[in-house]
């Protein structure tokens, strides 16, 4: 039997899974209102199956502190309870894993690095594209950079016109309490009010800050995302009647049925998918679908991904209903070498890739040269 017929007829059987640690440090130091990242952490995660192999990567953070996964307890639940249903469960495609692994609660991280994995696996059997998958409608996605909270306002100056000198279409400014309503006036004054801007609290205020966060009604933002903490669903609806500023959820947003209950209930005007925080690309293709059909605005969030997450993140972006310029920014934004070839801006452009699978290949030395730590495991 050919691979491909294999693939058709049903799945892939999964012969071990790798799940292998690495290191990658950053361009720069990476500042938000719940820390600063100097390196990325990540586990990557490659199936290994009778036709081929696919790689996903798990977006958790080093500590609990974005959201309560977090890279060790990842690697840990996926050993002990996500990796046993998936082996339980037989042959495999992607779109029955989420199901596979129904019965663990939440993980979502964890769970969506397998799914990820297997549906590179899958599409580089069946030769289709991740993009061609999710039903991307565009080869070329806009791109905008997440700027960290910084020293100074000459600094953000600065660090903002770099990126927009190297062709950034639209910019996201971190804020928290404190650094907040002049960083965005300095950032209008100097580059005016053409310039697509948007701000990040990563849930950093309180319900009783809606008087304050109004002043930002006066920068024209294209957003504001996650001003308070995830389960705030009511104070975010409250605050989109109180401010002009349409209020965009990250954090709060988990699956489908999130999405659906947060836009019924008036406290999300626009949403940030991030495939890894909702269990998975699946997910974020039918939170895409709800939200298209509802007029939600949606934009491709990152989690400061190695060349595997950026390759699924591109594709993701250039469905139709991903109006607004994501962070999906090019390799270079992030770091010295990564472990893929990098993706590299055009005019504020990325190419979404059209090879089979994520489309991109691993560069074999620079993940040796990352790499902490492997585990084999097998069915
Ligand atoms: O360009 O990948 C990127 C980073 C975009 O600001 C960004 N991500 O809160 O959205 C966020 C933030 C983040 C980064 C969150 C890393 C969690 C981890």
């Amino acid at each position: 039997m050919s691979t491909k017929a294999v693939a058709d007829q049903g799945g892939l059987t999964i012969e071990a899974v790798e799940l292998r640690r690495v290191r990658l440090p950053l361009v720069a130091p990476f500042r938000t209102s719940f820390g600063t990242q100097i390196e990325r952490d990540v586990l990557l995660v490659r199936v290994i199956t009778s036709a081929g192999e696919g790689w996903g990567e798990c977006v958790a953070l080093r500590d609990p502190l974005y959201s309560s996964e977090y890279v060790d307890g990842a690697e840990y639940v996926i050993r002990h309870h996500l990796l046993p249903r998936l082996f339980r469960a037989g042959v495999m495609r992607a779109e029955a894993v989420a199901e596979a692994l129904e019965e663990v609660i939440g993980h979502r991280m964890a769970k969506a690095s397998l799914e990820m994995a297997i549906l590179d696996a899958q599409l580089r059997v069946d030769e289709s594209s991740f993009g061609g998958y999710l039903g991307a409608v565009h080869d070329r996605i806009d791109c905008g950079v997440s700027v960290g909270i910084q020293e100074s306002l000459p600094r953000l100056i600065d660090t903002v016109s770099a990126y927009l000198e190297s062709g950034y279409r639209r910019v996201k400014m971190k804020i928290e309490p404190g650094w907040d309503i002049e960083p965005v006036r300095a950032v209008r004054a100097q580059f005016g009010t053409d310039l697509l801007l948007q701000v990040d609290a990563n849930s950093a205020y309180l319900p009783a800050d809606g008087e304050h966060l109004k002043l930002l009604d006066q920068f024209g933002l294209l957003l504001i995302e996650q001003p308070f903490p995830e389960e705030e669903i009511l104070a975010h609806a409250r605050l989109a009647a109180l401010i002009e500023t349409p209020v965009c959820l990250d954090e709060s947003i988990v699956s489908a049925q999130t999405a659906l209950d947060a836009i019924e209930l008036g406290a999300a005007e626009i949403i940030n998918i991030k495939p890894g925080r909702v269990g998975g690309y699946l997910e974020a293709r039918r939170i895409h679908d709800l939200c298209h059909e509802r007029g939600i605005p949606v934009w491709c969030g990152g989690m400061l991904e190695t060349g595997l997450g950026r390759a699924a993140n591109i594709a993701l972006a250039a469905l139709p209903g991903f109006t607004l310029p994501g962070d999906v920014s090019a390799s270079s934004r992030y770091f010295h070498e990564d472990i893929t070839p990098p993706f590299e801006m055009e005019d504020g452009r990325l190419r979404v890739p059209a090879g089979a699978g994520l489309g991109v290949q691993i560069l074999p030395d620079v993940l040796e040269r990352v790499t902490i730590t492997v585990q084999l495991e097998r069915p």
